[in-house]
């Protein structure tokens, strides 16, 4: 075990993602921002301070709140993780992927602070009986919190594992109908430069957007995410709805989510599209598939860079295999 491992790296070492953007654009921008290099960054960092932002907090915009009672929700034994242990609360809400906010990982949780999540609507549209927008809160009226802990594998070779609590996405899928036709829904993070630092100026083209096929949206894994940890979810994990499919890498875990539209033809997803030959349309984790520039075999644990073997389907083969098989 090598504890400096992860939080002495420099990210531009674990990001790989970045690397295919316009170098010039993001460098460009980080200096017209005044930003340090990352590495600096991370040292500058005030390691003991609390990471969760109060969602009570009266100075800043508006946020979500889930309905009084929805916590803590009723954890379901099914999914538990036996082999590792929980990654701690301050490392799974202070190391985020969400690149509308900041390329730095250390970083996110505090670029999100004017991103306002209530009121939250979300819009269902296409190939389905009920299209319209939904306020968040009817979501919780129509279907039930569950609470789950998964695996978390990002495609760059480190992992977490957390307690999700969210709505099992079947359910969803049962309250607003898909049509017969229908075949694949896609989704999109909320998109609003204004409060979203990085959204412009690195060069990506937001919003995000992912999409599954109705069988897996379908699989009894898939869950839509309200809460960690027993609260609702922080802005920098994707508050106040995001997406889990645990068997995928965690690009697929689309954040902050304001439309659902359901198509017959398949969509095109963020990653995929940008680098069709480093994020494939699917992104399971498969250990045995490397990624063209590095292993996929092992994964990092946040926080202390423990390296454990990565499994097939990141340890849910049983549950997801058969949806693939030709
Ligand atoms: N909108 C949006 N969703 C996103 C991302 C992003 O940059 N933007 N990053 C993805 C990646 S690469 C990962 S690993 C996970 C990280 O989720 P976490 O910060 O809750 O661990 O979010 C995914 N969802
Ligand atoms: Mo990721």
């Amino acid at each position: 075990m090598n504890s400096k491992n992860i939080w002495h790296r420099r990210d531009s070492a674990i990001t790989p993602e970045e690397t295919w953007v316009n170098r010039r654009q993001v460098l460009a921008g980080l200096a017209a921002a005044g930003l340090l290099p990352s590495s600096i960054l991370d040292r500058a960092l005030p390691l003991k301070a609390s990471f969760r932002q109060d969602p009570q907090d009266e100075d800043g915009p508006k946020l979500f709140r889930a309905p009084e009672g929805t916590f803590p929700a009723t954890r379901n034994k099914s999914y538990a993780v036996d082999e590792r242990p929980l990654t701690d609360e301050k490392a799974a809400t202070s190391y985020n992927n969400f690149y509308e906010f900041s390329l730095n990982k250390r970083m996110v949780q505090f670029k999100v602070n004017k991103f306002q999540t209530a009121p939250w609507k979300v819009e269902i549209a296409g190939l389905v009986e009920k299209p319209g927008i939904a306020d968040l809160e009817d979501f919780f009226k129509h279907l039930r919190s569950e609470e789950r802990i998964y695996r978390f594998r990002c495609v760059e070779a480190w992992s977490m594992t957390v307690p999700w609590t969210g709505f099992p996405m079947k359910k969803f899928l049962e309250w607003v109908a898909p049509t017969k036709d229908a075949r694949y829904v896609q989704m999109f993070t909320a998109y609003r430069p204004d409060e979203m630092p990085d959204a412009v100026r690195t060069g990506y083209e937001f919003p995000y957007y992912e999409a599954l096929s109705l069988a897996e949206a379908g699989n009894e894994l898939s869950l839509l995410a309200h809460g960690l940890y027993g609260k609702e979810l922080p802005r920098q994990n994707g508050a106040p709805l995001r997406l889990v499919t645990p068997w995928k890498y965690g690009l697929k875990s689309i954040k902050s989510v304001v439309k659902f539209e359901f198509t017959k033809e398949k969509p095109p997803t963020f990653w995929n599209n940008a680098q069709p030959k480093e994020y494939s349309w699917h992104s399971n984790v498969e250990p045995n598939v490397p990624h063209p520039r590095w292993s996929q075999a092992e994964e990092r644990l946040i926080p202390n860079g423990e390296k454990v073997k990565t499994l097939p389907y990141n340890g849910y083969a049983d549950l997801v295999a058969k949806l693939y098989e030709k």
